[in-house]
């Protein structure tokens, strides 16, 4: 098994990896910046060490530091938490050269999904089901994209191969703008991204983004986990998420998790990892794979009894899968609501510090979070403070778990975006479910 292990993220995550560790009996090292000092989990960590000054280039990102650290503290393996460096395929490659484990993918992996053309055309040739589209980058004759925008159907949508997550995409209405288009994509894809190449889909305009979890051996053994919905979003940030989607059929879900499966395996995939799909009119289609653990973890391991981190852990220290499908059962539902230290209407961060927390509880109540009283909010980094999930045996229930416990938790001093969530679970097409990806920025409009 591993011995020690580095953290190398901040904030809950960090603390979810300790916790995991801790369960395992590993040893472990915090690594922080000099505005981290009081994080809950640097207090707790068996070692700590400050890796570089506040801003997250010089200490979160800063490459040789984390290695040096992870040296000079003797442990065996990193773990990257999600943001940061938890997708940079030169980062997972060079943890490995320099002798240490990588608790992830292969760094092969981790950059085949990171350029969306690639991820696409893996994911096409495993079957996987994807949006109607250019399969492939774009050449430059103007005459041959016009006739693919028509064959595929206006509107369409152009994304950069090395955009992802919202960034460096553009919708296309009409023949007339479509060239421009690209061409503005392209520049500003190459400008963020190094690389400017871009691909087409047809755009999809009322979606839900339904994500599925995988867990897989790198030896071609994979399960999967259900699935998440997401669609609960603001400019790209997550807001509330779910497990299961409401909606989907066991049958669905069985033949899109077992699609994933198929891929996982022919690919080789190693650990944790999402396909990210929109789900339209009663199909999947596949748009982004994540390599990492993702922020909404909490809510498959709520419906599901699997500790993903442990897993991951498991999985990277080499002791393989020993889940298997028929072992995996959904059972009830998780909501999770994102708390962020931000004001509620105006959505600008707030950091400070919090000069009372209160945490709330009971039955199917869990909170992921490293919030404490006099604990100070740093202006540097995302501002998610914590993770309110609540389980119950019905989606009814789960929801007025998680109402109860947004009335019990107190976290003064700073603003949060605590006020929303409790108009958001109380909103009846939220109780309806099913909403789609624009329905809460509509909402806010109003
Ligand atoms: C799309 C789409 C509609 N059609 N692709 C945005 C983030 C990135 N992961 C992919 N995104 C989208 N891709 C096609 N072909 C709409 C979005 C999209 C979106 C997707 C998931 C969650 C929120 C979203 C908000 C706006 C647009």
């Amino acid at each position: 098994m591993i011995e020690k292990i580095v953290i190398a993220n901040r904030g809950e995550i960090a603390l979810r990896i300790l916790r995991a560790c801790r369960e395992l009996g590993i040893k472990t090292v915090a690594l922080h910046s000099t505005a981290d000092n009081n994080l809950m989990h640097v207090k707790l960590a068996d070692e700590s060490v400050c890796i570089g000054e506040a801003p997250a280039t010089s200490s979160y990102l800063n490459i040789p530091a984390i290695i040096s650290a992870a040296e000079i503290t003797d442990a065996t393996a990193i773990h990257p938490g999600y943001g940061f460096l938890a997708e940079n395929a030169d980062f997972a490659e060079r943890v490995e050269q320099s002798g240490f484990t990588f608790i992830g993918p292969t760094s092969e992996s981790i950059r085949i999904m990171g350029d969306k053309v690639s991820a696409i055309e893996a994911m096409r040739k495993a079957g996987v089901p994807c949006v109607p589209g250019s399969n492939g980058a774009l050449g430059d004759d103007p005459e041959t994209n016009l006739k693919l925008a028509r064959e595929i159907g206006f509107p369409v949508i152009i994304k950069a191969s090395g955009g992802g997550g919202g960034k460096g995409m553009r919708v296309v209405h009409t023949e007339a703008t479509l060239l421009d288009a690209i061409s503005l994509t392209k520049t500003e894809a190459g400008a963020a991204f190094g690389n400017d190449s871009v691909y087409m889909e047809k755009f999809l305009q009322n979606p839900r983004h339904v994500e599925i979890q995988v867990l897989a051996d790198g030896k071609g053994k994979a399960v999967h986990l259900g699935e998440r919905d997401c669609s609960m979003q603001r400019r790209h940030q997550k807001v509330v998420e779910e497990a299961p989607a409401p909606g989907i059929s066991t049958k669905l879900r069985e033949e899109i998790g077992a699609t994933c499966v198929t891929a996982c395996e022919q690919l080789c995939y190693r650990g944790a990892g999402t396909f990210e799909f929109l789900y339209e009119d009663g199909r999947f289609y596949f748009i982004e794979m994540n390599t990492r653990i993702q922020v909404e973890h909490p809510v498959t391991e709520m419906i599901t009894g699997v500790d993903l981190v442990k897993e991951q852990i498991k999985i990277a220290a080499g002791q393989g899968l020993f889940l298997r499908q028929e072992d995996i059962k959904l059972t009830g539902h998780a909501i999770e609501c994102r708390i962020n230290a931000e004001d509620p209407t105006t959505f600008m961060p707030n950091p400070g510090k919090i000069s009372l927390y209160h945490s709330p509880g009971g039955p199917g109540i869990r909170v992921d979070s490293h919030m404490y009283s006099s604990y100070s909010v740093p202006p540097h980094y995302d501002s998610l403070i914590g993770k309110l999930i609540a389980y119950g045996e019905t989606r009814e229930t789960a929801i007025k778990r998680m109402r109860n416990a947004l009335d019990e938790i107190v976290v003064d001093g700073i603003k949060t975006n605590i006020p929303l969530h409790q108009v958001i679970m109380r909103d009846a097409n939220f109780e309806q479910g099913g909403t789609n990806i624009h329905y809460l920025e509509k909402k806010l409009a109003e």
